[in-house]
């Protein structure tokens, strides 16, 4: 099976036993009184720490992970008047989900073909189990500082998926490498949402922040930067990274435009174009209202005081008031006369209490940022786009 795999299109592949993860239990029971999850986590403790109760008599687990590109070739450049935003490679290219369950789905015929009374129950992300906590009792990586497996051969840019089974496999031995004295990726993150080695806040986590639909705190915004969906800088950083872009699973590659959009068109997308351009995208799953609020915070961030009319339209005639809330912050941050006329003509029309009360903090911030340098924050914002690239 193990020589098989490359052919199979799978990079990396292990066994872990069946025992349930008694340790892990007690992690996640005690994650959860610190109010860390971010609520996308299958909310049973039992289900996600015993094999048992998802599949009849599990003899063993077979992990599999699939390395991904971090790099863009000839990315565009974010200029003036052209600003643009950024997907985290984790929605570059096609949903994983799908790659990883037809690597699965290949690996299934091939062991059928080979032991006819096999059974096996496949997950990708969205089972009960944790990847992580499988795949690093299958040998794949260690568990990192910044939560992430790390494996030595491909670093951090794995997906990984895995595969109870009533195959009574010898079980791997988990990877002994570790991070060592490094804590690059606790002290690069926006938020300090990594608030211990391998312990996450996701409430503060940029990445779960890009995927929420609601209004966003002020001090969030201004971290999310030009981030349209997910958060990178904890692996970009990790030394175990350095010089690691993975080419050659031809389904993962990105394509620049969907990868680094331009932001402005954004603003306007309705769902048929969405469809079109991020369906196939692991970025879709929570439909286009994330990645749009996400996009006025970005214009806002640069502070390009192009971005106006379209953040006064959105301010205008969106029917979401999330949306118009989040303009009227990125007004204000921009500041300016036009900006300022813009709110104060929305702040008469408006009737949504969440947004008049977003009009009237941006009027005052719009006071605040006009007299002080523009470019400044701008300047941050772009730091750390082509830091995200
Ligand atoms: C919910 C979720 C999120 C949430 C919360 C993330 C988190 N760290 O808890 C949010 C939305 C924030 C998120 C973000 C991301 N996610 Co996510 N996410 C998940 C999901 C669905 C569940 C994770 C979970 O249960 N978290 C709760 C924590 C407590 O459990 P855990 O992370 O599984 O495992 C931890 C414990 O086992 C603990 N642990 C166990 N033993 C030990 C021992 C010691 C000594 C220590 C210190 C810790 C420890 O450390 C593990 C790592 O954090 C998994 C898929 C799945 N079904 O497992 C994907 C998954 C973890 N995500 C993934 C990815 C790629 C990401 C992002 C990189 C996406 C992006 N670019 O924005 C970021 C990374 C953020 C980060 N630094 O973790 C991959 C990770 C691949 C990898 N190489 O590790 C997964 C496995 C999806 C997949 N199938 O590929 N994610
Ligand atoms: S994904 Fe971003 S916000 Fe989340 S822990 Fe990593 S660096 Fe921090
Ligand atoms: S940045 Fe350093 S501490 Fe963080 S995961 Fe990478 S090696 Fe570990």
């Amino acid at each position: 099976m193990k020589a098989a795999a490359a052919d199979l299109g799978i990079d990396k592949i292990g066994v872990a036993s069946a025992d349930p993860f008694r340790e892990l239990k007690q992690r996640l029971l005690r994650h959860r009184e610190l109010g860390y999850e971010s609520g996308f986590e299958e909310p049973d403790l039992d289900k996600r720490t015993e094999p048992a109760l998802l599949f009849d008599d599990p003899q063993s687990i077979i992990a599999i992970a699939i390395a991904y590109p971090s790099k863009l070739q000839q990315a565009p450049k974010s200029e003036p008047g052209a600003r643009r935003g950024i997907l985290s490679r984790s929605a570059w290219g096609e949903d994983y989900h799908k790659v990883l369950r037809e690597r699965l789905g290949r690996l299934e015929d091939w062991l059928r073909e080979r032991v006819p009374d096999f059974r096996s129950e496949s997950m990708v992300d969205t089972g009960a189990l944790s990847d992580r906590a499988v795949a690093e009792r299958a040998g794949i990586g260690w568990i990192g500082k910044n939560c992430a497996i790390i494996t030595p051969e491909w670093g951090s840019w794995v997906y990984l998926g895995e595969m109870i089974t009533n195959l009574p496999l010898p079980p791997d031995s988990p990877v002994t490498e570790s991070c060592g004295e490094c804590t690059a990726c606790i002290d690069a993150c926006p938020t300090d949402a990594l608030v211990g080695p391998g312990q996450l806040n996701a409430q503060r986590c940029i990445s779960f922040v890009t995927q929420t639909k609601g209004i966003v705190s002020d001090e969030l915004m201004r971290k999310i930067g030009n981030r349209l969906y997910g958060c990178d800088t904890c692996q970009v950083v990790c030394p175990e990274n350095r010089g690691k872009n993975w080419t050659h699973q031809p389904e993962l590659q990105p394509d620049n435009e969907k990868a680094k959009p331009l932001l402005v068109p954004l603003l306007k997308m309705g769902n048929k174009k969405f469809k079109e351009l991020y369906g196939a995208s692991a970025s879709a799953w929570r439909g286009r209202k994330p990645i749009q609020r996400n996009a006025v915070i970005a214009l806002g961030n640069f502070k390009d005081p192009s971005a106006v009319p379209s953040l006064t339209a959105v301010l205008g005639d969106d029917p979401r008031y999330e949306l118009r809330a989040t303009a009227a912050w990125s007004l204000g941050r921009i500041g300016g006369p036009e900006a300022t006329k813009a709110l104060e003509r929305a702040l008469g029309g408006e009737s949504d209490e969440a947004v008049v009360e977003a009009i009237k903090a941006a009027l005052a911030a719009a006071g605040a940022t006009s007299a002080a340098v523009p470019a400044d924050g701008a300047g941050r914002a772009e730091r750390e786009a082509s830091r995200n690239e």
